[in-house]
Parts: C-alpha cells; sequence; structure tokens
C-alpha cells in the first residue's frame, strides 16, 4: 500500500502539527459519498468502518446535509439561555421516536455516558437514598465508553488508562457477559449500587456478541436491586445491528439510553441520553449543560438522520445485510481467519497471524484493493458498511475481503 506524494504530504502535515493521539492507515480521504469514499488521488474505496458507526446512513445524505445547510443560514447556536424553535420539536420528535419521557442533548457520546453517570448518582442519592459520596456505578471488564478520566477509571484497556491517575472512584468492574458476576457483587453491594452501565456489543473490545439472553438477565438483576440498567447503545444503536437500538433484540428497555454518533449520521457530533421523568428530573436548571448541547443544528440534522433511517428501513437492510454477510464470510477457507461474529450490519473476522501476516496487513491489502477497515485490538477487524450498502456492493465488497485475504495466504 504505496502512498503518493500527493498523499504524503497530507500525513506530513498531520505528522508535524498535529498531535500523535492516532495510528491511521496510510490513506487520505476526501470524498465520500454513500458507502464509498475517495481518496485525494481519486482513488474509490467501499467504507467499511463508518467512522466507527457513525456514518449508518451513508457519507453525505443529501436529505442530512440538506437540513444541515437550511438551518445554517438561518441559525446555528442559541445556547440554552434562551429558549428557541429548534430543540422543543426535536424532544419531542426524540420522546416520540424512542418511547421515553425526556432527551438530555449532548455532543460527544463520551459527554453522553458522563451525563448518564451523573444521572445515575443523582438518582442514586435523591431517590434510592445511597449515603452521599457512596454510590458505585458497575462496568463490565474490555468496556469501551469514551476517552474522559472518569471513563477511562471504568476502562480495563491498559492504553486506555495508563498514566491518567488518580481515577474517579465508586467504580466497580465485573467480567462482560457474566451474568453471575453481576448477581454475586449485587448480592454483595447492591445496596450501594446506583447504575450497571453495559454495552449491548462491546465494539472496541472486538465486536464480542454476549450470550442470547445475557442484557434481559442483567436488567432483572437490576430491578430486583433498585440499580438502573444504562445501555451505552452509542456504537450499536440506530438500527446497526438489525433493530433501532441493540436492547431491541431482547426486548429490554434500559432505564437510561446512551446515543450518539449515527443519531446524527455522522454529519455532526450529537448525543442523546434518554430517560423517564424519575430519572431525569433527578437533575435540576443550573446542574448540568453544554454550550452547544442540543443547539439547533444539532436538532435539524438528527431529525433529518433518524427520518432516513426510518423511511430507507436501515435496521431491516441490516438484518439482512448482516446475515448475507457472515453467511458468504464463513465460506471462505483460511488459516487467517479464526472466526466470523457479529449481529446486523456490525461484524468482526478474528484473525489467526499467519507466516507473519496479521490484521494490520490484511486491512493495508484490503486498501490496496479498494476497501477500508482498520483492525481493532489486536487481530480483530471490525467490518462495518454504511448501512445504505446494496447487496450486490455488499457481494462486490466481500470478494475484495475474500482475495485480499486469499492474496495473504
Ligand atoms: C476513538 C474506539 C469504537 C463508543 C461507545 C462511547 C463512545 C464510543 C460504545 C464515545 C466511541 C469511538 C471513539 C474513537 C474510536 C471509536 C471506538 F475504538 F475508540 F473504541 F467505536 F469502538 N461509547 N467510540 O464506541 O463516543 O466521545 O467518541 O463520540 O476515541 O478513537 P465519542
Amino acid at each position: 500500500m504505496q502512498v503518493t506524494a500527493n498523499g504524503k504530504h497530507f500525513i506530513d502535515l498531520e505528522d508535524k502539527y498535529g498531535a500523535h493521539n492516532y495510528h491511521p492507515l496510510p490513506v487520505v480521504l476526501s470524498r465520500g459519498e454513500g458507502c464509498y469514499l475517495w481518496d485525494v488521488d481519486g482513488k474509490r474505496y467501499f467504507d467499511f468502518l463508518s467512522a466507527y458507526s457513525a456514518v449508518n446512513q451513508g457519507h453525505c445524505h443529501p436529505r442530512i446535509v440538506g437540513a444541515l445547510t437550511e438551518q445554517a443560514g438561518r441559525l446555528c447556536l442559541t445556547s440554552r439561555a434562551f429558549y428557541n424553535d429548534a430543540l422543543g420539536p426535536y424532544e419531542q420528535y426524540i420522546h416520540e421516536y424512542f418511547g421515553y419521557d425526556k432527551v438530555l442533548p449532548m455532543n460527544s457520546g463520551a459527554e453522553a455516558v458522563e451525563t448518564a453517570l451523573k444521572l445515575a448518582r443523582k438518582w442514586g442519592y435523591l431517590k434510592k437514598g445511597i449515603p452521599e459520596n457512596e454510590a458505585l456505578i458497575i462496568s463490565c471488564e474490555g468496556n469501551f465508553h469514551g476517552r474522559t478520566i472518569t471513563i477511562v477509571s471504568l476502562s480495563t484497556d491498559p492504553d486506555a488508562r495508563a498514566d491518567y491517575g488518580p481515577y474517579t472512584p465508586g467504580i466497580g468492574v465485573i467480567p462482560y457477559n457474566d451474568v453471575a458476576a453481576l448477581e454475586a457483587l449485587l448480592e454483595e453491594k447492591g445496596e450501594s449500587v446506583a447504575a450497571f452501565l453495559v454495552e449491548p456489543i462491546q465494539g472496541e473490545a472486538g465486536v464480542y456478541v454476549p450470550d442470547e439472553g445475557y442484557l434481559s438477565a442483567c436488567y432483572d438483576l437490576c430491578k430486583k436491586h433498585n440499580v438502573l440498567f444504562i445501555a451505552d447503545e452509542v456504537q450499536t444503536g440506530i438500527a446497526r445491528t438489525g433493530r433501532l437500538l441493540c436492547c431491541d433484540h431482547e426486548g429490554v428497555r434500559p432505564d437510561i439510553v446512551i446515543l450518539g454518533k449515527a443519531i446524527s449520521g455522522g454529519v455532526l457530533p450529537v448525543s442523546a441520553v434518554l430517560a423517564d421523568d424519575e430519572v431525569m428530573l433527578t437533575i435540576q436548571p443550573g446542574e448540568h449543560g453544554s454550550t452547544f448541547g442540543g443547539f439547533p443544528l444539532a436538532c435539524r440534522v438528527a431529525t433529518a438522520a433518524l427520518e432516513v433511517v426510518k423511511e430507507e428501513k436501515l435496521a431491516e437492510r441490516a438484518e439482512t445485510l448482516g446475515r448475507i454477510f457472515r453467511e458468504e464470510m464463513n465460506l471462505i477457507k483460511s488459516p487467517l481467519i479464526r472466526q466470523i461474529r457479529g449481529k446486523g450490519l456490525l461484524n468482526a473476522v478474528v484473525i489467526e497471524p499467519h507466516d507473519g501476516k496479521e490484521a494490520w496487513d490484511v486491512c493495508l491489502k484490503m486498501a490496496e484493493n479498494g476497501l477500508l477497515a482498520k483492525p481493532t485490538h489486536g487481530d480483530i477487524i471490525r467490518f462495518a458498511p454504511p448501512l445504505v450498502i446494496s447487496e450486490s456492493e455488499l457481494h462486490e465488497a466481500i470478494t475484495i475481503i475474500h482475495n485480499s485475504i486469499i492474496a495473504l495466504e
């Protein structure tokens, strides 16, 4: 995978003037449309990352960009010091769309996770009666919920948390996909636990799909111990796994839902926290906020992005195309492939390093052949195209993946 002089120019600028907090694949992109991306030299790629499931509706969807440009020329930001004619209608739309009493609008996924943790602590003290400063939040090993210091205090990933101490107290970590571990902890400390925070599928851990029934069993345990069940659907939500929310597969209605990424179709940073009044109204005026949270531009963009999800039946598409993807991928016989797993169009291939070739080499070869994906931890490659990909495009992409893997054997 050779970088052209044109591409190297941009890479060098980032290296010289930008923080070195990423190690990108050596591809320099300049345009996106639907499930495609083009680099600065005009080479076309299938996008199989979708900006980590933010671009479910496809790049530069005309409906969403149209909403952005129309509002941008009218009113972008008022702050919450005043009312405006976009936020109320957006909040009503979200209420009707997801079925929760209220939404607290934020910007990044991490901010929404932090908001959910603050709501959980408030509820723990004001409603559950946990003694002040004794509330516990439980999370799972292998989690990824963002990059703030409190969130990395929940993390078990050394890369995410090393040298960021001292860490936020009041946190417990249990194994993922282990109902007994949650039961034991709640039997012992349930009185002090405000909430259990969980990804319905662990994305960064490598598209780790828990056993059928795991989420509903954890939800039932939370109800038994008067603990809030918080679902982080930032990556699994908005139709990605074949249902509007991943928790819908098990009929679980979380006490708090955290949304981000594709709620805006990847056009603006938009996130949201959903909850009913008993939880949401524990935060009173002046106790939480954000300059851009729920700003008019975000309201119009997110409304358009969510309309596209419904009108283009993206959840149904993810369900159907995801099954085709896993079936086709399971037909590829290669020493490099150890396992295929996922739900909807959130899938991963576990690569078995072979003859010195590993996941990164597969990704470089796929990029050479016109498909972009990136390894997550170690040797797991996540495959998550925009949900607007057609069946024929999906087959074309699978052929590229197949040929790239075979070429490395
Ligand atoms: C990076 C990972 C994915 C998320 C879940 C909250 C957030 C994320 C389940 C925070 C964000 C992004 C962050 C981005 C890469 C990507 C990522 F590799 F970091 F772990 F998707 F798995 N909950 N995930 O997946 O949302 O604040 O980023 O808007 O930090 O490199 P954010």
